[in-house]
């Protein structure tokens, strides 16, 4: 069975060695088992996929040795650098050439760093390439709707967190008359809400938004536990995406920082969570 592939580069002198050592390292590979015996030293860098490609029809015009990167640009700024350092100056523009579009919606520079070791680096141009085939969902709220329980007890932040989350669906495409906001006493009373909607099946997403604080609440983590429960098996049993914007916190400047001030707003980035599964979700059932 396949295990693996390796391309062996000799390299001049122990001097290069070292260079070429450090520089492979700069440009993030990941270090491999090396070697040293009586006869030299060998040092591996590993990728995380290799590929063997057989050609016909055309002499290749790349190296042999091609590495896929993700920032292009950073990768030739590095080994620019490093060239500059180690070869002279009017060296540099032949075995270094700039990045160029090669014909398969890529980009390439190729740098010749010993007689014997040319790389080619590349970058594809294509945002799927390389990856998994994956549903994900998209940040459109337009033409959806979306119901919003927040919480009355600690109205000064929670008030806060429902400004967050009308601004994300707001600016997400969602209208105003799509939004329906449900307030409650105070968090203990969220799960009951969020279901009673959720049953409606008239919403793509509920968004729950309440305050715990923990110096101020008696029987703090006996509430937060049945809070998180209620929401959770609402959202499990309708099928219907529930966003958990319920923050628990030490005391008020902690909760202040979440609802807009040092730490983003969480009533916010809940709405975005709503949003997002809700598109996943319909992805799914269309797909069904
Ligand atoms: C009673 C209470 C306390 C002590 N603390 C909080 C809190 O920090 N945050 C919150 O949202 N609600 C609190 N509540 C109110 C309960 O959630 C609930 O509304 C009441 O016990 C009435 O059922």
């Amino acid at each position: 069975m396949i295990k693996g592939m390796t391309l062996v580069a000799p390299v001049a002198s122990g001097d290069a060695f070292d260079k070429l050592t450090s520089l492979f390292a700069a440009l993030g590979f990941e270090p491999g088992k090396g070697w040293t015996d009586a006869t030299g030293r060998g040092s591996a860098f590993l990728a995380p996929v290799g590929n063997l490609e057989l050609i016909t029809g055309r002499a290749p015009a790349v190296p042999p040795v091609l590495i896929e990167v993700t920032q292009l640009d950073a990768v030739f700024d590095i080994v620019l650098h490093w060239m500059q350092a180690h070869f002279r100056a009017e060296e540099v523009p032949t075995a270094l050439t700039a990045v160029a579009a090669t014909h398969w919606n890529s980009r390439l520079f190729t740098v010749t760093l010993a007689p014997n070791l040319q790389l080619g680096f590349w970058q594809s141009e294509s945002v799927t390439h390389g990856r998994p085939i994956a549903i994900e969902g998209d940040l459109s709220a337009s033409g959806r709707k979306f119901a919003i329980v927040v919480a009355r007890w600690n109205a000064v932040i929670t008030d806060r967190l429902l400004q967050g989350s009308i601004d994300a669906l707001r600016r997400s495409g969602c209208s105003l008359a799509d939004i329906e906001i449900v307030r409650v006493p105070g968090a203990w009373e969220i799960p009951s809400a969020a279901r009673s909607l959720a049953e409606t099946k008239r919403f793509a997403g509920i968004i729950t938004l309440g305050v715990l604080l923990r110096g101020e609440t008696a029987h703090y983590e006996a509430i937060y536990n049945e809070v998180s429960r209620g929401i959770g098996q609402s959202q499990q049993e309708t099928g219907i995406p529930h966003a958990f914007g319920v923050l628990t916190c030490e005391n008020l400047e902690q909760a202040l920082d979440r609802a807009g001030l040092k730490a983003g707003n969480k009533g916010f980035e809940a709405a975005i969570a709503a949003i997002e599964m809700a598109s996943i979700q319909q992805q799914i059932a269309e797909k069904k």
